[in-house]
């Protein structure tokens, strides 16, 4: 995978619907959000004309750089833009340009790389220092502080808060589920999204489980009282909230009825399991709703140190074992035992409790699924 940086911008019709919707695109054509600049005001450069609204993102890509050339420029034609047949610059409604592709120096007719004169425009260097400070131009050897500090553009860019990209997440489905190994995230990123959103949470209520603590004391006695109270927990609780919904019901959560069975595979004997998927197919029989089901995944290693700083004390009994038999199982469950499509975001270096522009960027990718 390849790193590139792509500026974006905006002058005409709805900005910040412009800039959102080719991020979007960028995503679903071109490759993975790493990074995610603030949104800023900035004058126009160059020509006279509204302001824009600017930012840069970072990609990981497995497409070569003319081909991440011609797929923005593609974007920018399904979206519209009108490029005046005047000379020079002028005003438009998306604007999307390759800044850099790793540390490669190109220069031919179709593409040159680094893009030219970027070192000359506040309305890339900001939002570049902001998410790339270090990263080096290639052909210039500085990175984007230092290009930003020896700029000669005394334009004053806004910068404006990184939450004013929160794109709408329920438009097309109803449940937005978070999904994934133990300790990975799911329940906080359910409550932050919950109340970011003014949606209900459904969340696991493992507090009262009563089983939970004496099954990590003694798993093999407790695994079936476990596994069965979760299940018919579930059931209810997802039931509860559906048999009460209205015309635009939406919810966020922070597990989907399916962890029960991939709970109970590892957990149950083979016989016991066998009756409990019987009981889970009856159970969901009753259930259609539409839900966009996201798979969280961060390294077992960081998910040991989780779940010891979260301190509940019967999860202390944990191993790594059993977290990468989970793992493996969320695997196999996914690839062939159902359809449903589980949605995967890697949270590696995404730290969304702390940091807005990997909250933002965590969004923006589920979005774009
Ligand atoms: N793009 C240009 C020319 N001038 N000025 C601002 N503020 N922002 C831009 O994105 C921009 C510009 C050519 O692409
Ligand atoms: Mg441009
Ligand atoms: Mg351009």
């Amino acid at each position: 995978m390849n790193k590139a940086y792509i500026s974006l911008g905006s002058n005409e019709g709805q900005k910040l619907e412009n800039l959102q919707q080719a991020v979007l695109k960028v995503q679903k054509e071109i490759g993975i959000l790493t990074e995610l600049s603030s949104l800023y005001q900035t004058p126009a450069w160059g020509f006279e004309g509204p302001d824009f609204l600017n930012a840069c993102i970072g990609i990981k890509t497995r497409h070569a750089p003319n081909k991440v050339l011609e797929k923005l420029l593609g974007i920018e034609r399904e979206m519209g833009r009108f490029r005046h047949s005047q000379s020079g610059y002028s005003s438009r409604n998306i604007d999307l340009d390759l800044l850099f592709y790793s540390d490669e120096v190109i220069e031919n007719e179709a593409l040159t790389l680094p893009h030219p004169r970027l070192e000359l425009r506040n309305f890339i260097l900001h939002p570049m220092s902001e998410i790339a400070r270090d990263f080096i131009h290639p052909r210039l050897g500085m990175n984007m502080v230092e290009l930003s500090t020896q700029c000669l553009d005394t334009s004053q860019p806004i910068q404006l808060p990184l939450a004013q990209w929160s794109p709408d997440l329920f438009t097309e489905h109803e449940l937005l589920v978070f999904e994934g190994n133990i300790g990975v995230g799911k329940t906080v990123l359910t409550q932050k999204i919950g109340q970011h959103y003014h949606v209900p949470q459904l969340l696991e209520n493992f507090n009262q489980n009563p089983y939970l603590e004496k099954f990590y004391q003694q798993p093999e006695h407790y695994a079936l009282a476990l596994e069965s109270y979760f299940l018919e927990d579930r059931f209810r609780q997802f039931g509860e909230f559906y048999s009460v919904k209205g015309p635009n019901r939406k919810a966020v959560t922070d597990h989907s009825l399916y962890r029960s069975l991939i709970f109970a595979k590892i957990n149950l004997s083979s016989g016991d399991f066998k009756n409990f998927k019987e009981k889970f197919k009856h159970l969901s029989s009753a259930f259609d709703f539409q839900q966009k089901v996201i798979l969280l995944n961060r390294s077992l290693e960081v998910l040991m140190e989780q779940i010891q700083n979260r301190g509940r004390i019967y999860e202390q009994k944990i191993s790594l074992n059993y977290l990468k038999r989970i793992e493996d199982r969320y695997v196999t469950y996914i690839q062939e035992e159902t359809s449903v499509p589980f949605h995967k975001i890697d949270l590696k270096g995404l730290d969304f409790v702390n940091d807005e522009s990997a909250y933002q960027i965590v969004l923006q990718r589920i979005k774009a699924f």
